[in-house]
């Protein structure tokens, strides 16, 4: 639930998006199905109001997601920055500029608006409005309150993209961060025509042979670390590529590794594209932000991420040397 003092940059971001006539939504790096979700609610929407609306990201569109309506018409796109002023662009769930796309800070410097709808406690601001709610479990609370307060409506295609956005965020309804206003949100949303069960299967139940042998592979390398307290394993860059998939074929695998009893810090690490990708999560006291700082990443309290360039024996060394030092 918005808090009374951000109403005033709620009712700013719904009159924004009633007035400007043409929209561009952006989607993080990566795309999870939070910002994925929320993006394709928005793009419906923008048609419904009859607005001029294109949805981008820089990476390519992730294949669980690809029964959610409008999903073709995701765009990749690399440089934002010859988008025209009086363009609405609008940011969802995207703690910082690196992870949009290049050429936001830009063009809001040059006097576009730019809105920023987010639940990371550790967003930068970098637009020239920034509706960051913490408390969410998902960027999609904040978008559902969006349709609500602005008197949307909400058809059920939207109400699909949005439960896709929550539930996968807050690892349906199971994480610390879900809330009882998560659940009031869920039921607006099957209300408006969410089928639930069939999500699921969309999205959880939709594996290949080859991603399932992948994430095997994961768990016969888990390493169980200080006292039992910390797990992780790790994929290379040719185990991903002989599954003829990507890293959107691991998105959520690392909560696996918290199902170990007494595990309350659980990382993945994976090999792609000349880099290192870490996936952490945590349960309090530990702070997967924390860790995920170490390497210069950031995310949530306990899920967060980071992208660590250079040779992956070192980092995995560094990793956990780090897990030993968080448990001390
Ligand atoms: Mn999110």
């Amino acid at each position: 639930m918005i808090s009374s003092d951000k109403n005033n940059i709620l009712k700013k971001v719904i009159s924004s998006m009633k007035e400007k006539s043409s929209w561009v939504i952006v989607c993080h790096e990566n795309p999870d199905g939070d910002t994925i979700g929320c993006g394709l609610a928005l793009y419906s929407l923008a048609i419904r109001l009859g607005k001029k609306v294109s949805i981008v990201g820089k990476d390519p569109f992730p294949d669980r997601y690809q029964f959610i309506p409008y999903s073709d018409q995701y765009l990749q796109c690399l440089d934002i920055s010859d988008n025209k002023i009086n363009d609405l662009i609008i940011c969802v769930d995207i703690s910082n500029e690196s992870r949009a796309i290049k050429g936001i800070e830009k063009l809001t410097k040059l006097g576009s608006l730019t809105i920023n709808i987010d639940h990371h406690g550790d967003n930068t601001k970098y637009c020239s409005l920034n509706l960051i709610v913490p408390e969410a479990s998902a960027t999609a609370e904040i978008i559902t309150d969006i349709f609500i307060d602005g008197d949307f409506g909400m058809m059920d295609n939207e109400a699909t993209a949005l439960y896709v956005a929550l539930s996968t965020d807050n690892g349906n309804f199971r994480f610390s961060s879900t809330t009882a206003y998560s659940h009031i949100c869920a039921s607006y949303l099957l209300y408006a025509g969410a089928q639930q069960s069939e999500i699921d299967d969309f999205v959880n139940q939709n594996l290949t042979m080859l991603t399932l042998k992948l994430w095997g592979k994961a768990f016969s390398r888990t390493e169980i670390l200080a006292n039992g307290k910390a797990a992780l394993f790790w994929l290379r860059e040719e185990d991903i590529k002989s599954a003829g998939a990507n890293l959107s074929a691991v998105d959520g695998l690392v909560n696996k590794l918290m199902r170990i009893k007494g595990v309350n810090i659980a990382v993945l690490l994976c090999e792609l594209d000349g880099t290192n990708k870490l996936s952490i999560r945590t349960r309090s006291p530990y702070s997967a932000r924390e860790i995920a700082s170490v390497f210069g990443g950031g995310g949530h309290i306990q899920a967060a991420g980071a992208k660590v360039d250079g040779d992956f024996s070192k980092v995995l060394l560094k990793l956990r040397a780090e897990l030993e030092k968080q448990c001390v």
